[in-house]
């Protein structure tokens, strides 16, 4: 009989993903951390129950949470990455020249080494000399950092539940944007208007306290409850549709989904999420 795995969304939603093989499983301090093989997703890495990144979908996610903060902000040589354990979005950062030095900071080193193990296609820039990861807590390390630190900030994280949970608070977004250089950028993943309405609603309000400049943007994340994912481009200065045509040059060639046109009609939204932001 085949086996499935079941995301559960609401008490009436799933999506299920038929599991050729469990690849990893184990309890980390902080949370279960699974890799599955599926037949339509390729691997998958599972936390606490969630699908987090898969190898079919994984540039839809990545290459859109990356390069419009990495396409727009002024400058891109210090760039910081809070989460993303799977590797993803470091090695989205990594593919720009400009940026001299990537700190990662992921709380769970058993993310990281199950992706080193069970994801190597999705994680292939762990050995490049700008990289520093560090297994540390991202609230501690934001409270305990220097003013003006980074020219762009990515928050990669988790939903709202767990560990990181608290990457979704007022204050640790004021904690971020005091570490980013006056005119940097930070962008996020900020969860799917269409299955967490309210949530994303919220997290737009606690970002519009702290930056001048938010701006959500939306994509397909098939792996993701409804597919409709946002993320939120943030800064006190810039827009987020100016974009670098000289640092797009240099990756659009590479990237399986991020182009020009992409990266301005990501930030069209659709009615009924600017009359939820009341835009
Ligand atoms: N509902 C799952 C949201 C997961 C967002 N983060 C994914 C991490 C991929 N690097």
């Amino acid at each position: 009989m085949a086996l499935w795995y079941d995301e559960t969304f609401h008490d009436h939603t799933r999506l299920g993903l038929k599991v050729k093989e469990t690849l990893f499983c184990a309890q980390s301090p902080y949370q279960k951390v699974e890799v599955i093989d599926t037949v339509g997703f390729g691997r998958v890495l599972v936390i606490d129950d969630v699908f987090m990144t898969s190898e079919y979908d994984e540039f839809l996610y990545h290459e859109m949470l990356v390069h419009p903060a990495l396409t727009t902000a002024p400058s891109i040589e210090r760039v910081l990455v809070i989460g993303g354990g799977d590797g993803g979005t470091v090695r989205e950062v990594l593919r720009h020249p400009d940026v001299r030095s990537c700190v990662m900071i992921e709380i769970d080193q058993m993310v990281v080494d199950a992706a080193k193990q069970h994801l190597p296609g999705i994680g292939i820039a762990w050995d490049d000399p700008r990289l520093d990861v560090r297994f540390i807590d991202g609230i501690e390390y934001v409270k305990r950092s220097a003013d003006a630190l980074y020219d762009v900030i990515l928050l990669d994280g988790t939903d709202p539940t767990g560990p990181g949970a608290a990457l979704f608070d007022q204050s640790f977004y004021a904690g971020c944007k005091r570490m980013l250089s006056p005119r940097g950028v930070m962008a996020l993943q900020s969860e799917s208007p269409l299955l967490m309405m309210d949530l994303f609603v919220e997290i737009q309000h606690k970002l519009r306290t702290v930056f001048s400049e938010v701006h959500p943007y939306l994509g397909p994340v098939p792996l993701y409850g409804t597919g409709t994912w946002s993320w939120t481009w943030c800064s006190d200065t810039g827009e987020p549709l100016r974009a670098m045509a000289e640092r797009q040059a240099m990756i659009v060639q590479g990237s399986k989904a991020y182009n020009e046109d992409l990266h301005r009609a990501s930030f069209a939204l659709p009615n009924y999420v600017k009359r939820a932001l009341k835009l």
